[in-house]
C-alpha cells in the first residue's frame, strides 16, 4: 500500500501538525510504501520571498527528520522538485467543476477571516489531488481539516476515470481520533495563519509564554473544572499516558486547581516528549550536505513513479507522444 502526505512550509511545524499528521507518518513509515513530501508550491501561496522560502524548506526536512521521518524507510521530497505534478494539475483542472472547489471549507474559512484569496488558495485542492494521485497514493495520513480535500481528490479522479477510462486510484484519508483537530492558545484549531500556534521546536522560554496564554474560562481557584471543555487539558492528552491524564482529570473536577498549574504540566509534558527531537535536530541543522542529499534522492524515486502515472493520464486523454 502506498501513503502518502504532504506538509506546507509557512512557517516552523506546531503541535497540531505533529499530532495530526507527522506523528501518524512515522508511524505508518515501517509497514508501508510511504511517500511524503514537503509542499512548497502550496506554500507560495502566502510566501512571496525567495530566501524564505528556501529556508522553510530545509527547516522542514530538519523537523521532519529530527521528529523520526527515517530516509531509508520513506521517501521524502520537495514538491517543486516534481513538474509532473503541475501538468496532471491542469490535466485535472479541466475536469474540475467551480461549484466543487467553492465548497471547500479551507477556501471559505480563510475567506471568511479576511485572508486575501487568489486563485492559488482556491484551486489548492486540485493541485492537491494531483500530489495524491500522481503517485498511486491509496492512504493519505492527514488532519481533520484536510479530509475534505481527499473527498475532492476521490472526486476527481473518479471524474476523470468516467470520463476516460479505468486511470487513476481513489485514495482514502486517515485521522486519528484523539488528534484530529489540535487547539491552538485561542482554543480554535490551531493554525499557523491564525497566529495561535505552539511550535514544536520553539525556545522552551518562548513555549512556556505561549502555553501560560492559552484561552481558558474564568472559572476560580477554587471551582471544579471540566477537562472535556479545556484547551489545556486537550494538549496535555498528547503528552501524557493514560494514568496521568486521569489524575490530571480528577484534580480538574475535584477543584482547588488553577489553570496555571495544568499549563505548567502541559509545558513540561512538551518538553519532555520533544526533548529527544530536540537534540536530534541540533545534529542534523550542523550538516547541511546530508539533508540536501536526501531530498534529492527522494525527489529522483518520486518523479520515477510520477513519470509513470503522468505517462498513463496523458495516454488516457490523448496528451503527448505516449501511444
Ligand atoms: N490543529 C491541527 N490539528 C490536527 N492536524 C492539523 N494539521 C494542521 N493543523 C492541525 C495537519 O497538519 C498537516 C499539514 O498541514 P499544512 O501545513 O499542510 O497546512 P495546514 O493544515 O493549513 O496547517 P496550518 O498550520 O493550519 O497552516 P495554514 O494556517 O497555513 O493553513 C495537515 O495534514 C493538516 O491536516
Amino acid at each position: 500500500m502506498r501513503v502518502l502526505s504532504g506538509i506546507q512550509p509557512t512557517g516552523r511545524f506546531h503541535w497540531g501538525n505533529y499530532f495530526g499528521a507527522i506523528k501518524q507518518y512515522i508511524d505508518l513509515q515501517d509497514n508501508e510504501q510511504a511517500f511524503y513530501f514537503i509542499a512548497d508550491l502550496h506554500a507560495l501561496t502566502t510566501i512571496r520571498d525567495a530566501e524564505q522560502l528556501k529556508q522553510n524548506t530545509i527547516d522542514a526536512a530538519l523537523d521532519l527528520l529530527a521528529l523520526g521521518l527515517d530516509p531509508k524507510q520513506a521517501t521524502l521530497f520537495r514538491q517543486s522538485d516534481i513538474p509532473e505534478v503541475t501538468s496532471l494539475t491542469w490535466i485535472l483542472m479541466t475536469i474540475t467543476q467551480m461549484s466543487l472547489l467553492e465548497k471547500c471549507h479551507a477556501y471559505k474559512d480563510k475567506k471568511a477571516k479576511g485572508i486575501a484569496a487568489d486563485a492559488g488558495l482556491f484551486t489548492y485542492p486540485v493541485l492537491m489531488a494531483a500530489d495524491i494521485l500522481l503517485y498511486d497514493s491509496d492512504l493519505v495520513p492527514v488532519g481533520q481539516d484536510q479530509v475534505q480535500h481527499i473527498e475532492v481528490t476521490r472526486d476527481l479522479a473518479q471524474r476523470f476515470n468516467m470520463l476516460f477510462g479505468e486511470t487513476l486510484i481513489q485514495p482514502n484519508s486517515r485521522t486519528l481520533d484523539t488528534s484530529a483537530k489540535v487547539p491552538g492558545t485561542d482554543g480554535e484549531k490551531m493554525s499557523k495563519s491564525y497566529g495561535n500556534v505552539i511550535e514544536i521546536f520553539e525556545t522552551p522560554k518562548k513555549q512556556r509564554k505561549k502555553v501560560m496564554s492559552i484561552k481558558t474560562d474564568s472559572a476560580a481557584l477554587e471551582d471544579p473544572k471540566d477537562p472535556d471543555n479545556c484547551a489545556v487539558f486537550a494538549l496535555y492528552q498528547l503528552f501524557a499516558d493514560e494514568a496521568q491524564q486521569a489524575a490530571l482529570a480528577d484534580r480538574y473536577r475535584a477543584g482547588g486547581m488553577g489553570y496555571g498549574e495544568a499549563k505548567q504540566a502541559v509545558h513540561e509534558a512538551a518538553l519532555e516528549y520533544f526533548g529527544e527531537a530536540r537534540e536530534r535536530r541540533e545534529q542534523l541543522a550542523a550538516d547541511p550536505d546530508t539533508v540536501h542529499d536526501i531530498l534529492a534522492e527522494g525527489a529522483r524515486k518520486a518523479r520515477e513513479k510520477g513519470k509513470e502515472v503522468l505517462d498513463r493520464v496523458q495516454a488516457a486523454c490523448g496528451l503527448g507522444t505516449v501511444p
